[in-house]
């Protein structure tokens, strides 16, 4: 089983316009949609889909934490949240012609004890593998990180910001950074993909048996200690990114959870990553064709 800690849930809105944004105008759209967010309770919703088992906690305060709980019991994912006496957050996209815009909010103050409560509850529920992902929110920081992947034998990955990943001493079965996270955790310029390759490298030697960089339009990389694999973007029309980060993460990790080699997990999570890119939000997307879309994604050694 694997379980996925949300630290700083969001309920996602997502808005579509017909036209630019501009300042001073009162735009106005009937195309607004919300859905339960956070990097890690995207991951259990893709997970589910998958046809992995797997369970979502993290922090939930109200009022916007009793519509993540509804949403995601309605969805069918299974959620053990710790309560907080804080509000759990909202994050906004706009989609217009011009751009994606993305506005995330801090997120709530998490007391003390609370990652105390986060770690029983993981205890309770026996995984074999613990997903932190996303940002964390103010009273969590990168020691509760590390106190929660030393605390048992399960396998723990990470998803978290740059300035996180810099900041662990773990150790860890797999770390999930984009471009821009990849440069922050390892004080890089990063353009190509090749230099993307030796940071993901460079990042693995600091503590990561595996380290799978998102590239969004030019794919992916995986470091690992039998050398480093690549795999382009799948071509698809792309409706929006929110949630690709998310969806490649739970592909790798449902491939690995198979007993996929690294290249088939690489290949699999770029297939889930396209999926999830043509549709709006983090709306679920058809996975039904999935493996054979997957066989058609060439990872290559770098
Ligand atoms: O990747 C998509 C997403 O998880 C959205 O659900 C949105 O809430 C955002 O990313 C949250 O990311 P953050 O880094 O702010 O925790």
């Amino acid at each position: 089983m694997i379980l996925t800690v949300t630290p700083n849930p969001a309920l996602d809105h997502t808005l579509r316009l017909d036209e630019p944004l501009r300042s001073g105008v009162v735009h106005r759209t009937d195309a607004a949609q919300f859905d339960a967010g956070g990097k890690g309770i995207n991951v259990s919703q893709y997970l589910r889909a998958l046809g992995e088992s797997t369970l979502a906690t993290g922090f939930l305060g109200n009022p916007f934490g009793s519509v993540l709980r509804r949403q995601l019991a309605a969805d069918g994912v299974a959620a053990d949240f710790v309560d907080i006496d804080d509000g759990t957050r909202l994050n906004t996209t706009v989609l217009t012609p011009d751009g994606e815009y993305k506005i995330n909010h801090d997120g709530p103050t998490v007391g003390e004890g609370a990652t105390e409560s986060l770690l029983e509850t993981i205890r309770r529920h026996d995984p074999d593998t613990v997903v932190v992902a996303g940002s964390l929110p103010p009273g969590v920081d990168a020691d509760a990180v590390d106190r929660i992947a030393a605390a048992d034998s399960w396998e723990v990955a990470v998803d978290v910001g740059g300035d996180v990943l810099r900041s662990l001493s773990g150790e860890y079965a797999l770390c999930k950074p984009n471009r821009e996270e990849l440069a922050a955790a390892t004080g890089e310029r990063l353009d190509a993909v090749e230099d993307c390759a030796a940071a993901a490298e460079a990042l693995r030697a600091r503590g990561f048996d595996r380290v799978v960089a998102s590239l969004g339009a030019d794919g992916a990389v995986m470091a690992t200690a039998d050398g480093t694999l690549y795999a382009p973007a799948l071509e698809t029309d792309v409706v929006d990114t929110v949630g690709a980060g998310d969806a490649l993460l739970s592909g790798v990790l449902a491939a690995l959870a198979r007993g996929e080699s690294d290249a088939v997990a690489l290949g699999y999570g770029v297939a889930v990553a396209a999926r999830v890119t043509a549709v709006a939000g983090t709306t679920l997307p058809g996975f039904g064709d999935v493996s054979a879309a997957a066989e058609s994604v060439t990872v290559s050694e770098y």
